[in-house]
């Protein structure tokens, strides 16, 4: 019962998967990539937080309206006294509106920007008196391991916005059954997931009128003016975002406006007119789809919630 934020350091801890190494490969590939990952330094975490308040932008909305309504239900087949683990747990926001109604003994925020996590689990902690909080840094894209003692105490997991929809539906499903070895029998795990609609809803949601989502995309560039000293003008990008089909993703990159080169560590990459840095993708999947794939990973989608316009998705999966 402290207001204090226990830290933990787990592997792999962001410093470990390098910017640098990362991006010139992505930048070497014919088609240049980059992982959305790299856009939640201090700034990027700022500017994402502001994209969820757009109102173009409905996963956030829908998905609180949906927590907040499931709140019970999720609490009935949690249980209380769990130990719940947020992966990319951002503002530490929507965990709020579960909290009064599943009374879990302690909570673990894993964010992959460290002062923003230090920020918002304090805020947290301050807020709850009475829950146990703790706070790691963390890239959890692969093979994490959980602080020692914390992973036994009943763990439910808690991975909302549809964040699982920045991997491809493969990696999506060695995620889960990653997780489904690292969490014991009888855990569960919450998992927000965004829904496959209209066209012009999805593109509106990425292209918001108030720019703020070019300006998450574009800060990459800036991120790599200041971390890898590039020589990388963001003036010379545009944002482009849409919503691809035949993959039943949105994908975002940035265009080059012009013929150029650009240099990162020393070396040089040239870009076409038009030609692209792809940095992300954000799958969309359907119900039935989303619980195969939990299936296909080892667990069993106990139940999924969802709002009136099937906007969106929450589903409690146990393993
Ligand atoms: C955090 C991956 C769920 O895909 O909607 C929002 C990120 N990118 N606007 C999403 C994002 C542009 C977001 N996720």
């Amino acid at each position: 019962m402290s207001l204090a934020v226990q830290f933990h350091d787990l592997h792999p801890s962001p410093a470990s998967t390098s910017l640098r190494d990362e991006i010139l490969t992505g930048f070497r590939a014919d088609q240049k990539f980059a992982s959305p990952k790299f856009f939640y330094d201090q700034r990027g975490s700022e500017l994402f937080d502001q994209i969820c308040e757009q109102p173009e932008y409905y996963p956030t909305r829908t998905e609180e309206a949906i927590l907040a309504e499931a709140a019970d239900d999720i609490a009935e087949i949690a249980g209380h006294e769990a130990t719940l683990i947020e992966l990319g747990s951002g503002a530490s926001r929507k965990v709020r509106l579960l909290l009064e109604a599943m009374r879990p003994s302690s909570y673990l925020g894993i964010d992959i920007s460290r002062d923003f996590l230090l920020d918002s689990t304090r805020r947290l902690a301050a807020d709850y008196p009475w829950l146990e909080v703790h706070a790691a840094c963390a890239d959890f894209c692969c093979n994490m391991a959980l602080p020692d003692g914390l992973c036994c105490e009943r763990p439910v997991g808690f991975f909302p916005g549809s964040s699982i929809g920045n991997f491809d539906p493969q990696a999506a499903e060695d995620f889960l059954r990653g997780l489904h070895s690292l969490l014991p029998t009888g855990s569960g795990l919450l998992v927000g997931v965004d829904l496959v609609k209209d066209k012009p809803t999805l593109e509106a949601a990425y292209n918001d009128a108030a720019g703020v989502t070019a300006a998450f995309n574009l800060n990459l560039l800036e991120r790599l003016r200041h971390e890898l000293h590039a020589k990388i003008d963001p003036a010379n990008f545009v944002h482009h975002a849409f919503f691809n089909e035949a993959h039943s993703r949105i994908e975002m990159h940035l265009v080059s406006q012009l013929p150029q080169v650009v240099t990162i560590e020393g070396e040089r990459f040239s870009f076409l007119e038009g030609e692209t840095i792809h940095t992300e993708n954000s799958y969309k999947y359907t119900l039935e789809g989303f619980q195969a794939l939990a299936g296909r990973a080892g667990f069993e989608a106990l139940s999924s919630w969802t709002d009136a316009n099937s906007l969106f998705s929450v589903h409690y999966l146990t393993r």
